[in-house]
């Protein structure tokens, strides 16, 4: 499974409740439900920011004012309609698709918003070459992520998820871009909000929704839920739910790829919120001094739990912050953007000059968690203006579709099949096993001491073995 994607010319609306302007027209509504799908799929906007670094790219505690991101150029080109795939082989195919749709194209997409350099000459390219397939995928994908988390959404509100719970959707340029640059020699860790990541690296929706609902077909056995996804196999290592710790973790993990000469990176992911711990400027402190290839990509979604990132930070920006490591503030609502800066990024390790910051200004389009409802810290305006202005989905719906790749009813009956698919995935996993009773404590203790545990009222002993 794989991802892929971005719009705006947008209007958000500030904690103090300022608004600001929206783009003009040509914007397909999203709907409540996640559809995003509609007939009125218009010609792209022109551009309406420089492609150099220095910009208008800009933001000021929750008022971001830019322009349209990408503008798709380039002549029609027409090829069948596409069809969804199993959602499982989708998975295997990675390092296949990746260097197919990574081989370029003949289809120019244009960033239209700038990146913003800190400690860099120069920055990834503003245009760049994709194909029908890359797009395709990443349509496919991210829709597989958004209809996972609608559904995941429905399932613990009908109690058949339990526990913690955070939703990815909204952010899902984000391991569609990244993933479209790293192989599974490559490294990802990180926090809570992990569903998204697991997906792009190799994870199924099975996978996922088993381990949500405690099913031993889960990823962690059914042992670990929402917020311990992992593919160790794809080099997926977690899945924390104390934040920050991805940034050490992710730090280690880039120092074995050094001591083993490994020519691939660590991608540590960590919030807005957790970007003030201590242990991650430690951690990046080690990672300068000793060159290693480390990219931190910062989800900034502008929120840590209920509270603003003016509230909490005093400097809002996360690129910029040492002295001593380059960074990148990126559209993280646009694959491409993501995927530019994560090709830049990677490259950068590769050739051995040290760690790297990626921020991705993004939005989540959930609350924090299922149990808050995301509406009492920001406005309705400011979520809906993101989803109508700068879904990363539609973005890419608009450009297949001017591309002439497929058309817009094309895309809905895809959408449609995604959401059976993901259905069905459901249904499986609920009604897969849950784990043995004697794994209770297995990967916790040691399983060949002899030992009995029993719960608190000592009804029954269970063996560890
Ligand atoms: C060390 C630690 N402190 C506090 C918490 C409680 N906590 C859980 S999520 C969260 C906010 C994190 O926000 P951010 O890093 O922006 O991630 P996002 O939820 O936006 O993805 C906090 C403070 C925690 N899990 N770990
Ligand atoms: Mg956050």
């Amino acid at each position: 499974m794989r991802f892929r994607a971005l719009r705006s010319g947008f209007k958000f609306q500030n904690v103090a409740g300022r608004s600001l302007r929206p783009g003009a027209g040509g914007v397909s509504a999203v709907g409540r439900n996640g559809d995003h799908l509609d007939s009125s799929l218009g010609a792209a906007k022109p551009s309406l920011s420089p492609s150099s670094s220095s910009s208008n790219y800009h933001t000021s505690r929750l008022s971001h004012n830019r322009g349209d991101c990408i503008r798709p150029i380039g002549v029609t080109r027409h090829v069948g309609a596409y069809t969804s795939r199993s959602i499982a082989a989708q998975a295997a195919e990675k390092q296949e698709n990746d260097s197919a749709s990574s081989k370029g194209g003949d289809i120019e997409v244009e960033l239209l918003n700038p990146f913003k350099l800190h400690l860099l000459e120069s920055g990834p390219p503003t245009h760049l070459h994709t194909n029908k397939d890359e797009l395709m995928k990443m349509y496919r994908d991210m829709n597989v992520l958004r209809r996972m988390e609608l559904k995941a959404d429905q399932l613990f509100k009908t109690q058949q998820i339990r526990g913690f719970c955070h939703l990815y959707d909204g952010q899902e340029a984000i391991p569609a871009g990244m993933e479209a640059v790293l192989t599974y020699d490559d490294c990802v860790v990180t926090a809570y909000r992990d569903h998204g990541t697991f997906l792009g690296r190799g994870g199924t929706v099975f996978e996922t929704f088993s381990e949500l609902m405690g099913r031993k077909t889960g990823c962690s056995l059914g042992k670990g839920g929402s917020m311990h996804l992992f593919k160790k196999e794809n080099n997926f290592y977690g899945g924390w739910g104390i934040v920050g710790t991805s940034g050490p973790l992710g730090t280690g993990l880039a120092l074995a790829l050094k001591y083993t000469k490994k020519p691939n990176v660590t991608v540590a992911i960590y919030g807005d919120g957790a970007a003030n711990q201590g242990q991650l400027y430690e951690a990046q402190n080690m990672a300068a001094l000793w060159n290693l290839p480390v990219i931190y990509l910062v989800e900034n979604n502008h929120y840590g739990m209920g509270t603003a990132e003016w509230r909490a930070s005093k400097q809002t920006t996360f690129f910029d912050r040492l002295h001593y490591i380059p960074g990148i503030k990126v559209d993280g609502m646009d694959a491409f953007s993501v995927k530019a800066a994560m090709q830049f990024a990677k490259d950068h390790c590769v050739a051995g000059k040290g760690p790297i910051v990626i921020e991705c200004d993004t939005y989540r389009y959930h609350g924090h968690s299922m149990s808050d409802p995301g509406s009492t810290y920001r406005s309705r305006d400011e979520i809906q203006n993101f989803r109508q202005e700068r879904d990363p989905i539609e973005r890419v719906s608009k450009i297949i579709v001017k591309e002439g790749i497929a058309s817009a009813d094309d895309l809905k009956k895809l959408a449609k099949d995604i959401r059976r698919e993901v259905e069905e995935e459901a249904t499986k996993a609920r009604d897969a096993p849950q784990p043995e009773e004697h794994e209770l404590f297995s990967h916790i203790y040691r399983l060949d001491t002899g030992l009995v545990t029993y719960g608190c009222d000592r009804k029954k002993d269970v063996e560890l073995a």
